[in-house]
């Protein structure tokens, strides 16, 4: 099996070169998929997981753009309409200086199976820029916005490809974006999600990734009759997933005691709660990218340069970015007892450290299926897009809390092992596999 996966890998490889983070997705895919289609050979027959990797279509363009002084800038812009089985390309926009193909190809692949996890009808797709937003002025960033879309209009629609927010995209970039689209195309459509709720965005959107990922947690909790109350949590990032997975863990009675930047972590042993979550929000608007002022103000430790793993923490959830968590980090989290880390992130655990969890055998889950709730509800905004209908906070809540069982339920079907000990990778991967591969099949040679 392992000569078959290397065999595999090696031709990845060959045919992505230098793409590492693409190739450290579909690694950790490939080992769990390839002993799963030698039993049903119906997939490795038609080549299924071999046409899974290639992107049905790649879009990269030339993003110009005048900043404040009048000089001209030009950035990347990518849009990689990965697969579109089982529904329209749905993914998200990541503005940041580190992105690259690969780092596209890495997320618009996960964001196949992730999407196919959560139950909704959405292909998969992913884009952004190298564009580095910090310390750029709001006119900047509209520019940026609209140049972007300029390019970007002419490949996507609301049948079509139906971008989001990722990491330095959220709501302001969005409108934006949408207000670009709508003149170009002289139409109102749901065309990207996490729109403001006046033109068209759903509630509850803004927080669905977080609350998604703590209530995903919950379900792994419950597998042992535990919870969050009373627990101390470790969060990293103190962007939008992990403001909303410290506003849904304190509430749930747990005390999260760090957030954590670019230029380090804060300590707070009170834990982040009231109107320190809400300076969260004002630390991120800020576009400096800096966490220690959260340390000057409320009066705690900053670790410059550190990450918050080191802490003696019950459940662990890493929000912030990919491979920000690794074997070392891993090892110390269950030297000092953790039992549970929830993946925010996308792929924020290095595959070392996760094998560290899977020895240890604590609850450990892959973001493709704890961090699903925010396109989950994405998919949630498009139904009401097309319905022109927008439902209340409480019922998108509930539609999340069972999507997030439902996904919890899919990987303890397909990842449960003999002692019972559930492998959520595996789970999550064939399940997400399964559902694409059937209409792959079903759809001929595609
Ligand atoms: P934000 O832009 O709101 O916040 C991102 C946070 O991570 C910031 O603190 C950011 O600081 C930090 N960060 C990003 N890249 C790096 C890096 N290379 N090194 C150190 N810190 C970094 O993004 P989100 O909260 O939306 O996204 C966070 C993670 O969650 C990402 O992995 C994203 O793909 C994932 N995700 C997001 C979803 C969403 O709905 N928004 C849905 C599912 C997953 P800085 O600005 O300096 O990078
Ligand atoms: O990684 C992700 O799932 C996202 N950034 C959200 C994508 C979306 O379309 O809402």
């Amino acid at each position: 099996m392992t000569e078959k996966i290397n065999k595999f890998m090696e031709s990845v490889i060959a045919q992505n070169p230098g793409e590492k983070e693409f190739h450290q997705a579909v690694k950790e895919v490939a080992e769990v998929i390839i002993p799963f289609i030698e039993e049903n050979p119906k997939y490795a027959d038609a080549k299924i997981l071999e046409r899974m990797v290639e992107p049905e279509r790649t879009v990269m363009f030339r993003v110009p753009w005048q900043d404040d002084k009048g000089e001209f800038r030009i950035n990347k812009g990518y849009r990689i309409e990965f697969n579109s089985a089982i529904g329209p390309y749905k993914g998200g926009l990541r503005f940041h200086p580190s992105v690259t193909l690969s780092i596209l190809k890495f997320l618009g692949f996960e964001q196949v199976l992730k999407n196919s996890l959560t139950t909704l009808p959405m292909g998969g797709g992913k884009g952004g820029s190298d564009f580095n937003p910090k310390g750029k002025s709001d006119n900047e960033i509209m520019r940026f916005c609209q140049s972007f879309m300029s390019e970007l209009f002419r490949h996507i629609g609301p049948d079509t490809d139906v971008p989001a927010g990722d990491i330095g995209v959220g709501g302001r970039e969005i409108g934006y974006l949408f207000g670009q689209y709508k003149r170009l195309r002289n139409e109102f459509t749901g065309v990207l999600t996490g729109k403001g709720r006046e033109w068209g965005g759903s509630l509850m959107r803004p927080q669905a990734t977080g609350f998604g990922n703590v209530y995903f947690s919950q379900n792994m909790l419950a597998t042992k009759n535990d919870s969050f109350k009373g627990k101390t949590v470790a969060v990293s990032g103190f962007g939008n997933v992990a403001w909303g997975a410290v506003t849904k863990a304190t509430e749930l009675g747990a005390k999260v005691v760090t957030i954590s930047g670019p230029d380090g972590y804060v300590y707070d042993p009170d834990g982040i709660s009231g109107e320190k979550i809400d300076y969260m929000l004002e630390l991120r608007a800020t576009n400096n990218d800096v966490v220690a002022p959260y340390a000057e103000e409320f009066g705690v430790e900053f670790f410059p340069g550190k990450r918050p793993w080191e802490q003696k923490v019950d459940i662990a959830l890493p929000c912030a970015t990919q491979n920000e968590l690794n074997a070392e980090n891993a090892q110390k989290l269950i030297d000092n007892g953790v039992i549970c880390v929830g993946e925010g992130a996308n792929m924020p655990c290095t595959p070392e450290a996760v094998e560290i969890f899977h020895k240890a055998k604590i609850l450990y889950s892959p973001g493709k299926a704890s961090n699903a709730g925010g396109v989950a509800v994405s998919g949630l905004e498009m139904s009401q897009n097309s319905m022109r209908y927008g439902w209340s906070s409480e019922d998108v809540d509930k539609k999340l809390h069972l999507i997030m069982k439902d996904i919890h339920d899919a990987c303890v079907k397909y990842g449960t092992d003999e002692n019972g000990w559930v492998d959520y990778v595996k789970g999550a991967n064939i399940a997400g596999f399964v559902k694409v591969a059937d209409a792959m099949l079903a759809q001929g040679l595609v």
